[in-house]
């Protein structure tokens, strides 16, 4: 790909990669402060150091990486940048920098210890709140950026399927703009009004309601560019085809239609909101499971088929050929067995009743690190070893590779040890968000959380664990964007894998993002317009909020 479009990616990822390491830097200081092990100093505070947490890995790293890997792919599959594609991707890069110094400076300075859910009556600086939706801006510049880029593709290709890569960039993008929506409404007319003073009240259940309209398509955005690799790299580094065009593509639409009418389901156990809504969102919910449940049999698929086409045989001799050796392979591979159990623990949470028992426990924070900090962040390790070497046109050397072997596994053991106790000590009561682990009446919550794998000790060693591997991976980008050798020969270059996606029974009507877009706002509308009305119409007072500093 062009010169231009790779330091355009590059930039992305090495902020990503900045907010990474301080991200699980500010993970270990907390597991150490929940197992009574660690005081933080008087300045600083464990709800501080737990929203820098959050707000830098569950929001900017992610959302850095997202943006380098879909344009170092849109650019591959439909060809370079146009001047005005260019120009708004840098702006978008630029303003979400900016938002994203801003909000992080006001939670170091202790004016923002929100945490990454910021929603009322939690209340932080109102500088926090614009430095948020400065960040939401640029992430609009860059997407509409990348919707450009594929509109003029599509102008000049009429008729023809977009390639694959490029089909699910715009899924992603269209369900990113839309679930936006709810944020930026009520960080513009709730938040910023009330923290700034200009208004004394915020209606706090229609703040959450919007925030969790965004907060669970967010989820998705975290996973449709993992997918997005799964689909469409992991094929070809196996040495086969896409399974299915036409399933690939449908499974994505089911994303666009289904994440947005389930954010509820967050909010099971909040008055305000009538059970029939509720229940009504809890179906939908069970609806987006189903997505998944695609993907994961076309993965399945795609091995055996590998597997197949390289000699195994009997009913699972395919499974020993896949390309073990391969990083880019095993660590993907692994990204996806955790989200077995993280996919089940989300059913878990989303059944109506058992939410009862999991809610604002330790479990859920179990649930999203293997969901988010699994699946999703070891598929955008597996992706980080092949994406920056190719933009930076240097080797994957052997040695880096063995390293990158031993992040993978540790990550995946630390991940074990860590959200194994995280589940466990959530079945037992212990509580999640708390900065001290003494609770209900008992001195400590180490009296009685005495088990291997239930306790806040397994935890913490889970967390090191994490925090060493983190470690590792910082240094093996910092090794690929600046130190690894340069390739020379034709053999040493890393290429940018992208199967074979056969569209010759693809549907038509699957690219026709008018039909789904409108169907997706008509659930939208279905589950939300009378519940939100209600709390319009019937708000209460009002709260004024808690000052967080
Ligand atoms: Fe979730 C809370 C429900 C998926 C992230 N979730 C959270 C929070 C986060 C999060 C960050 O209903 C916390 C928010 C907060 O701070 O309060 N979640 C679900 C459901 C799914 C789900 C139903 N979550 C995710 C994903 C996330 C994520 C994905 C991040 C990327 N979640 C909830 C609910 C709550 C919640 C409630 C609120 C709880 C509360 O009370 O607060 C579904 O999408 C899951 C579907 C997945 C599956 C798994 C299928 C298996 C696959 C394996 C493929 C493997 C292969 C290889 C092919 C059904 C795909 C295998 C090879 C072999 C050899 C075996």
């Amino acid at each position: 790909i062009a010169l231009a479009d790779r330091k355009l990616a590059l930039w992305n990822i090495k902020i990503a990669y900045i907010a990474f390491i301080i991200g699980t830097l500010c993970g270990l200081l907390q597991v150490f402060v929940r197992n009574d092990s660690l005081e933080l100093p008087k300045w600083l505070d464990y709800y501080q150091v737990l929203t820098a947490h959050g707000v830098l890995l569950a929001l900017i790293f992610t959302t850095f990486f997202i943006f380098a890997f879909l344009i170092a792919g849109m650019s591959k599959t439909l060809g370079s940048f146009g001047p005005k594609v260019s120009r708004s991707a840098w702006l978008g890069l630029i303003v979400m920098t900016v938002g994203t110094v801003m909000a992080t400076v006001m939670i170091i300075s202790g004016k923002a210890s929100v945490l990454y859910t910021f929603y009322a009556p939690l209340k932080a600086s109102g500088w926090f709140y614009v430095g948020l939706a400065l960040f939401i801006i640029g992430t609009w510049l860059t997407s509409f950026a990348l919707i450009g880029h594929y509109v003029v593709w599509k102008r000049k290709n009429k008729g023809q399927f977009s390639p694959l890569f490029a089909f699910m960039t715009m899924a992603t993008l269209l369900l990113w703009i839309i679930a936006c929506l709810g944020v930026v409404t009520t960080v513009v007319f709730q938040y910023i009004p009330w923290s700034f003073g200009w208004v004394e009240t915020i209606n706090v259940e229609l703040s959450r309601s919007l925030f969790w309209y965004f907060g669970h398509p967010l989820v998705y955005f975290w996973l449709l560019p993992a997918y997005i690799a799964w689909y469409t790299v992991l094929p070809k580094i196996v040495g086969t085809d896409v399974f299915s065009d036409s399933l690939a593509r449908f499974s994505f639409i089911l994303f666009i239609l289904f994440s947005f009418p389930v954010g509820f389901h967050h909010q099971l156990t909040e008055p305000g909101i009538e059970s029939f809504w509720k229940f009504l969102q809890v179906i939908l919910t069970f609806m987006v499971v189903i997505p998944t449940l695609m993907t994961a049999f076309s993965m399945f698929a795609t091995f055996e088929i590998s597997g197949r086409k390289k000699g195994g045989t009997g009913l699972f001799g395919w499974f020993r050929k896949l390309p073990w050796k391969d990083v880019r392979f095993t660590s993907i591979f692994i990204a996806m067995l955790f989200f077995i159990p993280g996919g089940a623990t989300g059913i878990i949470n989303a059944s109506f009743q058992l939410n009862e028992l999991v809610h604002n426990t330790l479990w859920v924070v179990g649930h999203f690190h293997i969901t988010v900090g699994t699946p999703v962040a070891m598929t955008f390790m597996g992706v980080t070893f092949w994406l920056i070497p190719y933009l930076t046109g240097r080797q994957f050397p052997k040695h880096m590779q063995k390293l990158a072997f031993i992040q993978v596994f540790s990550w995946a053991i630390g991940m074990t040890l860590m959200s194994t106790a995280q589940h466990l000590l959530g079945l037992l009561g212990a509580p999640r968000r708390t900065a001290y682990s003494g609770y209900n009446g008992h001195e400590s919550a180490l009296d009685w959380f005495q088990g291997l794998l239930s306790n806040h000790v397994t935890m913490a060693i889970g967390g090191t664990i994490l925090f060493l591997s983190a470690i590792l991976m910082v240094y093996i980008v910092a090794n690929l964007l600046f130190a690894a050798p340069k390739a020379k020969k034709e053999s040493e270059f890393v290429e940018f894998p992208i199967a074979n996606s056969d569209t010759s029974h693809t549907a038509k009507y699957l690219e026709n993002w008018g039909i789904w877009v409108g169907v997706a706002l008509a659930l939208i509308v279905l589950a939300y317009a009378v519940p939100l009305n209600d709390m319009i119409q019937h708000a209460p007072v009002g709260s004024r909020g808690f000052i967080t500093w």
